[in-house]
């Protein structure tokens, strides 16, 4: 059985340690650098051949001058061919133990599972996902893919490159638990998008500490987002919804 399951219920959340093995970690790093790749590529932007991870996140790249082309969700999904390898990673067996059988949402009806990536700058407000509940998207966008076949859905966020307490995913525990917050909506990148009206005070948040590996395991009614990465290198994580009964 997955990490503290009653930690799920009463929190709202729980981390699995070493959710990816070191060759699934080389396996995701690769998949990044080859999107990266190929959208520069297609956006003919001039870059050093061959683009390799380590220049990719180190931190004299020029303030990782590339990153204003991936800012756009649609540019930083896994394709179909490397979706299908993540799926085989062994976090889905351990996932399934947790939830029963599920499938990992295409809510936006690409073709096949939504799985991306994000590339969080050190001190970038703007890279981090702003403080929200996922189930706010959901109840949104009742048009989406598989919106209300499902009794629930489940997020999960896995760590690629993150430093404990300098970065990664910040929640408020127990927030899925009948707590309401008001958010207004903005329409952005053809979809709605819920922005929360007078957040709760950070002092009842939590950073939960993950290193790279750790996943977060979360109910999609966990009020949450990410942190300033206050780290010394980029933050990069991948993230998908489980839908189950
Ligand atoms: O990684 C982040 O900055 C935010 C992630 C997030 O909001 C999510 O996984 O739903």
């Amino acid at each position: 059985m997955l990490g503290d399951c009653s930690s799920y219920q009463n929190k709202g959340f729980l981390v699995e340690l070493n959710a990816l093995s070191s060759h699934e970690l080389d396996i995701i790093q690769r998949f990044i650098v080859l999107n990266i790749q190929s959208l520069f590529k297609e956006c003919a932007v001039p870059y050093e051949s061959p683009l390799e991870w380590p220049s990719l996140i180190n931190p004299s790249n020029r303030k990782y001058w590339f990153h204003n082309h991936i800012s756009s969700k649609s540019v930083r999904r896994f394709t179909a061919e490397q979706v299908s390898k993540i799926l085989k990673f062994t976090i889905f067996s351990r996932l399934r133990e947790l939830l029963g059988e599920f499938v990992v949402s295409d809510e936006e009806l690409i073709g096949y599972p939504d799985v991306y990536w994000r590339f969080v700058r050190p001190y970038e407000e703007g890279d981090i996902g702003p403080l929200h509940c996922d189930s706010w998207f959901w109840d949104l966008n009742p048009s989406w893919n598989h919106n209300s076949d499902f009794k629930k859905r489940t997020k999960v966020w896995i760590a690629i490159l993150a430093e404990v307490n300098q970065n990664g995913l910040v929640v408020f525990p127990g927030s899925h638990n009948g707590h309401t917050f008001s958010y207004k909506v903005i329409s952005s990148e053809n979809k709605l998008k819920p922005t929360i009206v007078s957040p709760p005070s950070m002092s009842s948040s939590f950073l939960v500490p993950t290193n790279s590996t750790d996943a977060i395991i979360f109910h999609d009614k966990l009020l949450h987002g990410g942190s300033l990465n206050k780290g010394s290198s980029p933050r990069l994580s991948f993230e998908f919804t489980c839908l189950h009964n």
